[in-house]
């Protein structure tokens, strides 16, 4: 997959993205490019941004630098390439969301600074506005930089292991169980003794206990989504009737 970000901030982009799996990932499976909107600016000062018509604070992102950075985005791609602003206007950012994103070769992601862009130039180059989340970021970049983890980690062999790709939290609409590791005894507390015994079906149905108990806890909204299995409900039903008094 290729993805390429304009962005006024390309060392800051590449710095996020070049760690950990997805950084890994790179060359082979993820491709990222930089495009600076800056590098299109014609006159003397370079700018990239104007005054807002109609007045008030900030200052709003020219269509000019904008469009021929994507335009030479487009003309370096075989194919059509789907437009993505990250913008606080945006719908939200799901998994279901950066699994079809995922499945996609090529998407490019404009990143905005300031007030925002004008909105013709989005009217006409942009085909989806998304958010990451409903608080207050100074710039398109670090969304850019959460959708390319997320999408980067989904390309195939990204992952140490494939399984936890099936066992992400939100795959199956949970939240995720405890985990823990040695030592057995801390003065913090014991590994419950379940996973230490090696019974699989047993250890099973405690992590899947857990994970419907937390999620019930920290996030009803996800459980209200899913329609539980038998085994499932018992589960939670179980949870329920000893929290809070659960060692
Ligand atoms: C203080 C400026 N705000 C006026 C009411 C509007 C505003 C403009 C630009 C707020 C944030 C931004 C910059 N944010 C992003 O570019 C952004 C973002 C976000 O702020 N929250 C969640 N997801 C995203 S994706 C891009």
């Amino acid at each position: 997959m290729r993805i390429d970000v304009v962005t006024l901030f390309p060392e800051f982009v590449r710095q996020c993205v070049d760690v950990g799996v997805v950084g890994r990932a790179q060359q082979q499976l993820l491709q990222v490019e930089t495009w600076n909107p800056r590098d299109y600016a014609v006159d003397v000062h370079r700018s990239v941004d104007g005054r807002t018509y109609g007045g008030g604070p900030g200052m709003v992102m020219m269509i000019d630098p904008l469009r021929d950075a994507l335009r030479d985005v487009r003309e370096a791609a075989p194919e059509p390439v789907s437009v993505i602003y990250l913008s606080p206007q945006g719908v939200r950012l799901t998994q279901n969301k950066v699994e079809a994103m995922a499945k996609r070769s090529r998407i490019a992601l404009l990143c905005g600074r300031y007030e925002g862009v004008d909105e013709r130039l989005l009217e006409c180059e942009v085909d989806e506005e998304i958010s990451i989340g409903d608080y207050v970021l100074s710039g398109g970049e670090l969304g850019a930089a959460v959708v390319i983890d997320a999408v980067g980690r989904l390309q195939d062999g990204a992952l140490n292991d494939a399984m936890s790709v099936a066992q992400d939290s939100f795959s199956d609409g949970l939240l995720d169980y405890p985990h823990y590791t040695r030592p057995v005894h801390d003065v913090l507390g014991d590994v419950p003794e379940v996973l230490l015994g090696g019974d699989h079906r047993a250890i099973c149905r405690w992590r899947r206990k857990q994970s419907l108990g937390r999620t019930w806890l920290r996030r009803p909204d996800l459980l209200t989504q899913l329609t539980l299995d038998t085994e499932s409900r018992e589960l939670l039903n179980e949870f329920r009737r000893e929290y809070p008094r659960r060692g």
